[in-house]
């Protein structure tokens, strides 16, 4: 599994493993080096992103296809990616709310600023808004301990490392009450999993501290700082 060691769906996926209790070898890949911009990783992943999971040479990128993939392959019963339609709909729903709009929203306006001249503006604060409003909503909606069910499924994988993105910078989302109960049980219940997590986000506190240094990288979309 290639995997950085800050990212948020680098970070789900390495939840799902672990919950799944598999053995793997990760193959961290270096962001600041542009390790993920080679033509030899595009081979792995065309769209040239992090991560990319190699199951014995069936090589799949997107955080969510891969989530689906191991839960559906090596998950002992259905808890994690149930089989019953409507709550594997809720747990797809959950999947695609993240991807369009809770962590692209919270990345958006906490990370991209982190590593690329961007700044954090009104509408970037209103769009994180948004999406903790959206999916408070959800959450009291289903009325459950979790994203979709009573038990954690893989769409939790994704909702805590996005969540995790605002603790890093002290974003308070208190008064978001189901987001809050649900992130802190989280925590407490899944303890092993909450540390894959934690790591990532000591890092992304760090660099919101002490930016990184991504002058020499010739990036194809994002605006480098040059500091
Ligand atoms: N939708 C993709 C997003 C993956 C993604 O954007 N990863 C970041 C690292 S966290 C990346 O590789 N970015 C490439 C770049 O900015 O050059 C997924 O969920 O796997």
């Amino acid at each position: 599994m290639y995997s950085v060691s800050d990212g948020p769906p680098s970070l789900a996926v390495r939840q799902c493993l672990k919950a799944l209790n598999l053995d793997y070898k990760l193959i961290n890949v270096d962001f600041g080096l542009g390790e993920h911009m080679t033509e030899e990783y595009a081979k792995k992943n065309p769209q040239k992103e992090i991560p990319v999971l190699d199951d014995r040479g069936f090589y799949l990128g997107e955080s969510n296809a891969i989530l689906q993939y191991l839960a559906d392959k090596y998950g002992q019963d259905d808890k994690l990616y149930p089989k019953d339609l409507q709550t594997r709909a809720i747990v797809n729903h959950r999947l695609c709310f993240n991807l369009s709009t809770y962590y692209r929203y919270i990345s958006e306006h906490v990370m991209a600023p982190i590593f690329f001249a961007y700044s954090r503006t009104p509408l970037s604060l209103k769009k994180v808004y948004i999406a903790l409003d959206n999916f408070n909503t959800y959450l009291q909606r289903t009325g459950t301990k979790y994203a979709a069910t009573d038990n954690i499924t893989i769409a939790d994988f994704q909702l805590v490392t996005a969540t995790m993105c605002l603790e890093a910078i002290n974003f308070d989302f208190s008064s978001y009450k189901a987001v809050s109960k649900w992130y802190d049980t989280y925590k407490k219940e899944y303890p092993d999993l909450w540390a894959i997590v934690e790591g990532g986000m000591k890092e992304i506190a760090e660099f919101e501290k002490n930016p990184p240094d991504l002058s020499h990288m010739d990036h194809p979309i994002h605006p480098v700082r040059k500091n």
